[in-house]
């Protein structure tokens, strides 16, 4: 007789703890009863349901999933078995004429596509977008009207790695946003990090080619801790700026819902009456700026190396859903497109928030997971030149690559020229384009006149009054040739910039980033070459850097600073706390467990129950299941950690069985002891209650530590805990001694 279904197995169909792979609770027994598809899972949505022409389908998302009950060829012809090839008796040779068998596996040999030569490892999601209607005077753009609601579909990704590559890497992170609005497509395709490494597009497979793994052994993957990245960017001055932001925490977020996201590029809006500004696009996540710390990005790049693609699926499932901000600084369009001295074409440089600051234009909410990964976060085709009215490009000449690149790319990824007409590419708005034919078209062309001017369609399709237009700014002239402006060569004021804007905290980071990278490359004069780069950004950081290295500190000093940009540190603010993951740690006051994991799930966040078993947590009381094992918890899935008393060590607390059980702690679980070690040196929040101390002490945790709640009932220490985290970190656990 089938088991009673536990509370606790109720309790998580409700979808609090989020994970569940399937639509449906699965049966023990393999499913027999002919049934539909599956739908969805309620925090799953396709791409609208538009035609290949922009047209509403008429139908739901679903006419695009499979349907009927029972299994079939491709081309619908009903199948009763799909698992033994046909045979001459039964063992006997497979026969040619099995056409299942070989379309079956011709399909699969067929199903990957060319990863992305950049940004090849990303992670979407579908949301939307409500204009503020503050850029209504700026731009004639209609999806930044008031209240006017556009569906999004946006990309995160790295830079560097594989597909199949850790999240955690140190680099930069990609933020493109694909925005369906009624007048066509518009992409910001922008990253984490407001500036870029080169000044110019052509640069661009050169800083990619030092960045990817050396192209003899194909190592390492995914970082830029190698000889051929610091190669080229100590010689090519203008990746400084990059560079540092790459080495600072923003290399490693916490999660894509934290982080900035920037155009990088300036832009310039053209209002209903002509006029223009030039704009920098900012993307500000209402969860706040958090990062990783070294240790814990390293860790998950074992432990999972799917971290950040889990927790932005997670987050939208248990129904936190991730918010950003839309923001613009706005510049005078003048001939010179400068701003207080700054040049706005180059993208190396940013403008300081305290002198042009954000001004908001809308609000971005993420509200869905992909159905399918390959159908829409793989095949999706971001391009710069994917503009709408109100919006346009400027002269800078790293765009200037990306408009031609963009386009081309896909040519090669997608199989052909028409990846626009992929579900998930669809523009929201009528297409009649009279462009024609080419691999896997799939819209249904009628008419017999494809070009302009013609009288057999009666002369469709006509010139759109108040289509788009090029601005039409004054082009500067002058002699022709592989130029830069004079502006362009200042290197390291912008570096030093942002070095003086970080807290002492976040700049010993800083350092250990370079020396981390800089020990990891073998060749000696790569690495005094990068030195003699730092020497020109401070002393401090030069110093600590050849310290570590090893190597004696080159001449060479800055420039008398630049003025420092508070709003560039991450450190110092409050934060919501909303979707932030808790570990409660089950030791002998399961009653408390109880009450302190329903706390957590009423204050908006995750809690995830670890025990010395899996199941549901013994003794009398509502049951409660165990997401984590002490075999299987590691401390850098959690954002803080509370502790229910003492564990003792649990049944498979052996060395010979699990490497870490092997430490002796006495009457305390080993994992545990290492759990809290963990959090405590990464600067997380602790609390504990009970014999809570001894396990603190065991992992050599002072009594006086900062961040750590070991007295008080359960519920006082969940509150201290909780408002700890809305800091992020324990930031005094970093002490600097850094003048
Ligand atoms: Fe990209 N970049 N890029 N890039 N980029 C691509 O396009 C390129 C640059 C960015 O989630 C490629 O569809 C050139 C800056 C993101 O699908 C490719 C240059 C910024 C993504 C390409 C740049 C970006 C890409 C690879 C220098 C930040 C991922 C696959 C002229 C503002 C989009 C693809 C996604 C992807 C070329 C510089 C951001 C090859 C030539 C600067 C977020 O077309």
């Amino acid at each position: 007789m089938p088991k009673k279904k536990t509370k606790a197995a109720d309790r998580d169909a409700e979808g609090k703890i989020p994970g569940r792979p399937g639509a449906e609770a699965p049966s023990l027994a393999e499913p027999v009863e002919p049934r539909d598809p599956l739908p969805p899972k309620p925090d799953q949505r396709g791409p609208g349901s538009f035609t290949s022409t922009g047209q509403p389908s008429g139908g739901t998302a679903q006419i695009r999933a499979q349907g009927g009950e029972f299994l079939t060829t491709a081309t619908g012809t009903r199948l009763p078995d799909t698992d033994h090839s046909l045979k001459a008796g039964p063992r006997g040779p497979t026969l040619l004429r099995d056409h299942h068998l070989r379309e079956k596996i011709t399909h699969f040999d067929h199903e990957r596509i060319p990863e992305r030569v950049v940004h090849a490892r990303g992670a979407a999601a579908h949301g939307i977008f409500r204009g503020y209607g503050t850029a209504a005077s700026l731009t004639r753009a209609a999806f930044l009207a008031k209240d006017v609601e556009t569906p999004v579909f946006v990309r995160f990704s790295t830079v560097l790695g594989s597909r199949g590559s850790a999240d955690t890497v140190r680099d930069t992170r990609g933020f493109a946003t694909k925005f369906y609005t009624s007048e066509g497509v518009f992409d910001l395709v922008g990253n984490n990090i407001p500036v870029f490494f080169i000044q110019d597009g052509i640069k661009f497979p050169d800083v990619i080619h030092a960045g990817k793994p050396h192209p003899d052994r194909e190592i390492p993957q995914a970082q830029s801790a190698h000889d051929t990245f610091w190669d080229f960017v100590s010689l090519h001055t203008e990746a400084t700026h990059h560079t540092i932001w790459n080495m600072s925490d923003r290399g490693i977020p916490r999660s894509y819902r934290m982080m900035e996201g920037f155009g990088v590029h300036t832009f310039r809006l053209v209002a209903e009456d002509g006029g223009t500004v030039l704009v920098k696009f900012h993307w500000k996540p209402k969860a706040g700026v958090h990062s990783l710390v070294w240790e814990e990005a390293q860790l998950l790049g074992g432990l999972d190396p799917d971290f950040h693609r889990r927790d932005l699926a997670d987050a939208i499932e248990a129904g936190v859903l991730p918010e950003w901000e839309l923001g613009v600084q706005v510049f005078p369009d003048t001939e010179e497109q400068t701003f207080e001295g700054i040049d706005l074409l180059d993208p190396t440089k940013i403008v300081p928030e305290e002198l042009a600051p954000v001004q908001p234009i809308g609000l971005m909410t993420l509200n869905a997971n992909p159905v399918n990964y390959f159908a829409e976060t793989e095949q999706v085709a971001f391009h710069v030149g994917h503009l709408v009215p109100g919006i346009d490009v400027t002269d800078d000449p790293l765009l200037a690559g990306r408009l031609f690149s963009y386009l081309d790319t896909q040519i090669t990824r997608l199989g052909g020229p028409n990846f626009d007409q992929l579900p998930i590419n669809r523009p929201h708005a009528p297409v009649n384009d009279m462009l024609r034919d080419g691999m896997h078209q799939s819209a249904v062309h009628a008419g017999a006149a494809p070009y302009r001017p013609n009288s057999l369609d009666g002369g469709c399709p006509f010139h759109a009054p108040g289509g788009y237009i090029e601005a039409p700014v004054p082009v500067e002239a002058g002699p022709r040739g592989r130029l830069a402006p004079a502006s362009f060569d200042d290197h390291f004021t912008q570096p030093r910039l942002f070095w003086l804007s970080l807290s002492p905290a976040e700049r010993e980071h800083v350092i250990a980033a370079y020396t981390f990278e800089l020990s990891k490359v073998y060749e000696q004069v790569v690495k005094e070459r990068q030195l003699m780069v730092l020497a020109r950004i401070d002393p401090v950081l030069c110093r600590e850097v050849a310290a570590g290295l090893g190597l004696p500190v080159p001449d060479g000093a800055p420039e008398a600073g630049p003025q420092p940009s508070p709003a560039l540190s991450q450190v110092g603010q409050s934060w919501p706390t909303a979707g932030r993951v808790i570990g409660i740690v089950a030791g002998p006051d399961l009653d408390a467990v109880r009450t302190v994991r329903q706390a957590v799930f009423d204050g908006g966040m995750v809690p995830l129950v670890i025990a010395p078993a899996g199941g549901v947590l013994p003794g009398p009381g509502e049951p409660v299941a165990v997401q984590r094992t002490f075999a299987a918890a590691r401390s850098v899935e959690f954002d803080a950690i509370i502790v229910a008393g003492a564990p003792s060590p649990a049944a498979d607390a052996r060395g010979a069985r699990d490497a870490k059980a092997g430490v002796n702690c006495g009457q305390l679980d080993p994992r545990v002891v290492m759990l809290l070690g963990e959090a405590y040196r990464h600067a997380k929040p602790i609390g504990g209650w009970g014999g809570a101390r001894e396990v603190f002490d065991a992992a050599a945790i002072p009594a006086s530590a900062p961040g750590v709640v070991s007295a008080g009932e359960a519920d006082d220490v969940l509150e201290k805990v909780t408002g700890l985290l809305a800091r992020h970190r324990v930031w005094e656990r970093f002490p600097s001694t850094l003048e």
